[in-house]
């Protein structure tokens, strides 16, 4: 049977890279661009906000992608009742409302679920967050949306934003060039 473990077992990272498609709809060019809409719609949400004044996209030489903004940076403080930064959550689980469900003013594409940065975490080979935020520079690191570098508090400063860095894993996608 089909039982409450085997579904459990597929929830979040797992479960998005088992059947990416029912996440970001396709693993051809469009979904690979979806990876990327994915992060600039949390951008749009700080600015429509009136948090962010400037939202850059960067495709690198390696085939990485970088959005930056200067926005409030996601939250790096412990989550209630866990043992995870805000940050790692927002990386690694699939939000279905409440504080840190961005996404719940867009229809999505063709109604897919509305999984955030999570997907694009997923569906990356490695992302890279740097969160600039409470006086200081924060990173974190994933590869293949686990976590390999714990939250690393850097040198001070005085802005906001944040800055993620991906690649997209050429295991999901037919093409992984934008
Ligand atoms: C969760 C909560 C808050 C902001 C964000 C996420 C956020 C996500 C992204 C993704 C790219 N840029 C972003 N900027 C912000 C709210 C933070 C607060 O209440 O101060």
């Amino acid at each position: 049977g089909y039982g409450a473990d085997q579904i459990q077992h597929l929830e979040g990272i797992d479960g998005i890279r088992h059947r990416p498609q029912m996440y970001i709809g396709s693993t051809d060019n469009v979904g690979l661009h979806h990876i990327v809409f994915e992060v600039t719609d949390n951008v749009l949400d700080e600015f429509v906000n009136g948090y962010a004044k400037t939202l850059s996209v960067t495709i690198n030489a390696d085939g990485s992608v970088t959005v930056a903004d200067d926005g409030r940076g996601i939250p790096v403080g412990k989550m209630k009742d866990k043992d995870q930064s805000a940050l790692e959550v927002v990386f690694t689980e699939i939000h279905a409302g409440g504080k840190f469900d961005r996404k719940a003013y867009t229809t999505g594409t063709g109604g897919l679920h509305g999984v955030g940065i999570t997907a694009t975490n997923a569906c990356s080979e490695w992302l890279e967050a740097e969160v600039r935020r409470e006086g200081h520079v924060w990173t974190m690191g994933f590869a293949q949306g686990r976590l390999t570098t714990p939250l690393s508090k850097l040198g001070a400063t005085e802005q906001t934003g944040t800055k993620i860095t991906f690649k997209p894993d050429s295991a999901i996608f037919s093409t992984t060039v934008l």
